[in-house]
């Protein structure tokens, strides 16, 4: 590994990004939050996507994780070209994206904040609260040869590693 990755390698899982404090500052591995509209009265709360505003992709798909064990994780891989916006609509999870160079933690527990995750980007999702349903919008198609299975891909991918 080259000196320069090495300095960059920083691993700051010890403090997850809250959606609120993430919106402060630039995550360092390109994922960020996205605050979606939250509309409010008496009859309860109504959030919205726009296609075109507001979610720098065009949205391809559409799917959703519900009923997740207790203790079970998700993902494990990345994507070549996926971008991907994950939203908690209900309950909480925690999302660790890495870019190879940086790993981050972000707690997702409110529907009108999204995760946007750019292309290859390592994601491991873990810690689902009982009941919680992860809503992803996506810029592409399912395509499984769009996957990056095994983490030393995933790091030539990125650039890094032999
Ligand atoms: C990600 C996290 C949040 C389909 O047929 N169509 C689809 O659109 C998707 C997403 C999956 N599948 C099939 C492929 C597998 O046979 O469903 C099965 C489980 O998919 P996977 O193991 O990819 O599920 P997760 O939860 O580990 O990952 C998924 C997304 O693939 C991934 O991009 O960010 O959800």
């Amino acid at each position: 590994m080259h000196v320069i990755n090495m300095i960059r390698l920083v691993h700051r899982m010890g403090s997850p990004h809250t959606a609120e404090r993430a919106m402060e500052s630039l995550d360092p591995v390109g994922c960020r939050i996205i605050q979606l509209p939250k509309i409010s009265d008496a009859r309860g709360n109504l959030t919205f996507v726009d296609g075109g505003r507001g979610v720098p992709f065009d949205i391809k798909r559409v799917y959703y994780l519900y009923d997740v064990p207790g203790g079970e994780t998700r993902g494990g891989h990345a994507h070549y070209e996926l971008e991907q916006l994950i939203i908690a609509v209900s309950g909480s999870f925690d999302v660790v994206v890495d870019n190879g160079f940086h790993r981050e933690k972000f707690s997702l527990n409110r529907s009108y904040f999204g995760l946007y995750m750019p292309q290859l980007t390592w994601r491991e999702m873990e810690n689902f609260s009982s009941g919680s349903v992860c809503l992803v919008l996506a810029s592409r198609h399912y395509d499984e040869a769009d996957y990056i299975r095994e983490y030393g891909d995933f790091q030539k991918a990125a650039g890094l590693g032999t």
